[in-house]
């Protein structure tokens, strides 16, 4: 009797465990890329079709995300962030407009 309550309960916790990491798989959908010391982190990123990237700044000075015709962030001030979603298939170079020699990439599968 005792044993079965306890078989009862093990079950339902490890249930709730697999609810628990397809939540976390849902969310692991959006990325984030960190800007820090003139370098993108990662600077190239594999993601699918319909994921929003967003890249927030950690460095102590301004920084921009540009990929040419394809989406431009304003001038980004320490702990600013921006949000692109990738709707179509395909590489996104981009860069720094500050600070051109800054550069990466987003490969959209
Ligand atoms: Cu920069």
């Amino acid at each position: 009797m005792m044993l079965n309550s306890l078989r009862t309960i093990g079950v339902r916790l490890a249930m709730a465990a697999v609810m628990a990491s397809q939540i976390t798989a849902a969310r692991c959908e959006d990325v984030t890329v960190t800007i820090d010391n003139f370098t993108f982190s990662p600077a190239e990123l594999k993601v699918k079709v319909g994921t929003t990237v967003t890249w927030k700044n950690q460095d102590d000075i301004p920084h921009t995300v540009v990929s040419a015709g394809k989406f431009k962030s304003k001038a980004l001030d320490t702990d600013d962030s921006f949000a692109f979603t990738f709707t179509a298939a395909g590489d996104y170079k981009y860069f720094c407009s500050l600070h051109p020699h800054m550069t990466g990439m987003i490969k959209v599968e």
